[in-house]
């Protein structure tokens, strides 16, 4: 794959993303304090999963959605602070026993392994609250009440059953299915992807889109531009999944793996039609961003083939 953006250089994209991650890194230190007395773990707990690394894609299509669109920067960092939470919490109830039953997390041991089953749920729960409350008490006094109040409302619709939980519980009812009829299983492995994972990317450039002042024209094409990069992020995770599982475990194993795997993309279309699909996607995401100067729609011109090309 060869990244579609021409005339902008990739080292200039790749410090503009290492300077906007250290910036969130640091808003979300700040957000998450330790708590007092000490002997309360939750804020440790949360701090474990939040500050763990990650690749901070959601906090950065918020802002430079809110760029986009005339914003500033600083104006745009507790939304993107708060989805960046929410992405976290997620994580947490995703690998519990009770879900993916996971015990490693961006290589390192899950937080319930670390933590116990009973204080990640809190961590979750306490997520949920303290990204509410960030976004509410920090976005800057210049933004209207109201915009902040449709921030807030895109990321409810993210997270609850018009989006992840919608995504998730379609996962579990897909368990154990078996899609003979190509047709059907796409049908239901889209849903499962738009709700599970590009909800949350859309959530997160809209509200950039709101808090930064766009339009009801922008903001309706940044969402459309999002939910194509979050399909097209899922589509390339399968892929990876399933050419990292070949890879790691050698050509046998890894065939023996991806048959376990009933909903993978490439299980479905093949690993080079989901390529191809997935290039698809990024084309159609560059057409929502035609409305905008080119030069200022870099950056989200960038991220969507940093999406695409991504090794990890
Ligand atoms: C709202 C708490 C809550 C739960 C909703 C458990 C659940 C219900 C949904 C699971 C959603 C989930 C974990 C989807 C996977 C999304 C995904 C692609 C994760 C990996 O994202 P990256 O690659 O991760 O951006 P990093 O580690 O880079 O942050």
């Amino acid at each position: 794959h060869t990244p579609i953006v021409e005339g902008y250089e990739s080292e200039k994209f790749l410090s503009y993303m290492i300077r906007k991650s250290k910036l969130v890194n640091q808003a979300l230190d700040e957000a998450v304090p330790l708590c007092q007395p000490p002997v309360l773990k939750i804020r440790e707990t949360m701090r474990y999963t939040l500050l763990s690394g990650g690749k901070r894609i959601r906090p950065m299509l918020c802002l430079a959605a809110c760029e986009l669109v005339g914003g500033k920067e600083s104006t745009a960092m507790p939304a993107a602070c708060a989805i960046e939470m929410i992405h976290a919490s997620s994580l947490i109830q995703d690998d519990l026993p009770c879900m993916d039953d996971d015990s490693l997390r961006r290589g390192k041991p899950t937080n319930h392994k670390v933590f116990g089953e009973n204080i990640a749920i809190l961590a979750v729960d306490a997520f949920i609250a303290l990204a509410i409350k960030h976004t509410v008490e920090s976005t800057s006094l210049d933004v209207h009440p109201r915009r902040v109040l449709r921030a807030v409302l895109e990321m409810a619709k993210g997270i609850g059953t018009e989006g992840l939980v919608a995504g998730q519980a379609a996962d579990l009812a897909g368990e154990g299915m078996s899609f003979d009829n190509n047709e059907v299983g796409l049908q239901h492995l889209e849903f499962i992807h738009i709700h599970k994972t590009a909800a949350l990317l859309e959530a997160a450039a809209v509200m950039g889109g709101i808090v930064g002042g766009g339009s009801d024209e922008e903001i309706e094409s940044l969402r459309s531009y999002a939910r194509c990069v979050g399909l097209m992020f899922q589509v390339v995770d399968d892929v990876l999944d399933v050419t990292k599982s070949s890879e790691e475990l050698g050509k046998t194993a890894g065939k023996d793996l991806i048959s376990e795997k009933l909903t993978y993309n490439p299980k479905l279309m093949g690993v080079e039609k989901s390529r191809e699909y997935a290039d698809k996607l990024n084309r159609e995401a560059r057409e929502h961003l035609k409305m905008f100067d080119s030069d200022k729609a870099t950056p989200l011109l960038f991220l969507a083939d940093y999406v695409v090309n991504r090794q990890n």
